[in-house]
């Protein structure tokens, strides 16, 4: 039996990991799994993940909303002989045996992958002596997804003196959330050349927001759409002339998870730490590249 705490349904990306889980951990491949939405809010993934110690299961996957507050439900499920395996986000423990393997993404690598693209972007289009103008939309404060996307973007920004972050703020990965930011951004600042949105969903919020304001986005546009996740629907928005590129997040977690009780259930080691492997899908290579995806 096992027991899944997933963060929400906040983004495509979320319905495609949750989705990945119920098709691995079904009746048919040989397992009973209790899933529970926790609607983003950590306090409901700690209710979850006690009623999966109520419940004696076997195995305990958190796909953790933010990093902190994890230690004493933790050590609930150590006490009670339940391994316990981390997806997508990291948690900040103080003791690292409060869990057994990590399966996600390097968030920081990410970060870096965007600014390398818009680097090469604005060398290929003669605008690497421009004064480049940024605002970013992150994530859920905290996460480790927005973490490592805004450090990686702010470290990787140093080698180009003349971009400018204007201002960063939240969209909660929401599409509403995000945008309402770029709507206030649209209203602060004039001379926005490149929007870093960090998940897909912000982005098309953002671009509905350059629209309504009249101005235009995407590689024949105005603004320069910078998005990650890489969703269907990105491939779509490429296609469509509005968002130049999306760092791909994989969520397809599943199989990784089953892998890890597999070898646990056999009595073998596993690795802590386990990164998937990503890409980068700009917009040029979106349509021949869609059919190939998976989610
Ligand atoms: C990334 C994941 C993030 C996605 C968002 O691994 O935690 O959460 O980038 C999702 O779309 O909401």
């Amino acid at each position: 039996m096992v027991g899944f705490s997933q963060v929400g349904a906040e983004s495509d990306w979320r319905t495609a990991n949750t989705e990945s889980m119920k098709s691995t951990f079904t009746e048919a491949n040989g397992y009973k799994l209790i899933f529970d939405d926790a609607q983003q809010k950590q306090e409901n993934q700690l209710k979850a993940v006690r009623n999966f110690i109520q419940q004696d299961v076997d195995y305990i996957v958190i796909a953790p909303v933010t990093e902190t507050g994890w230690d004493t439900v933790l050590q609930e499920a150590k006490d009670a002989g339940i391994p316990v395996i981390i997806v997508d986000r990291m948690i900040d423990v103080s003791d690292d045996s409060l869990y057994t393997a990590w399966v996600g993404s390097n968030f920081l690598q990410e970060g870096y992958d965007a600014v390398a693209w818009l680097g090469d972007y604005l060398k290929k289009n003669n605008r690497s002596d421009d004064d480049i103008n940024i605002v970013t939309l992150q994530g859920t404060i905290g996460s480790s997804a927005q973490i490592g996307r805004t450090d990686g973007v702010e470290e990787k920004m140093k080698d180009y003196p003349k971009w400018k972050m204007l201002e960063r703020q939240t969209g909660e990965f929401t599409q509403a959330k995000g945008q309402e930011v770029m709507e206030s951004f649209l209203k602060t600042y004039q001379d926005i050349d490149v929007v870093i949105a960090e998940n897909d969903n912000m982005a098309f919020g953002a671009i509905d927001a350059i629209k309504a304001a009249g101005k235009t986005c995407g590689p024949k546009g105005d603004i320069i759409i910078i998005s990650f996740d890489a969703v269907a629907a990105a491939f779509d928005s490429m296609i469509a002339g509005d968002m130049n590129v999306s760092v791909e997040c994989n969520p397809l977690h599943g199989p990784r998870v089953a892998e890890i009780i597999q070898k646990l259930e056999k009595g073998e080691s596993v690795d802590k730490i386990a990164y998937v492997q990503e890409g980068v899908y700009p917009a040029d290579t979106a349509a021949q590249e869609k059919p190939k995806r998976a989610y």
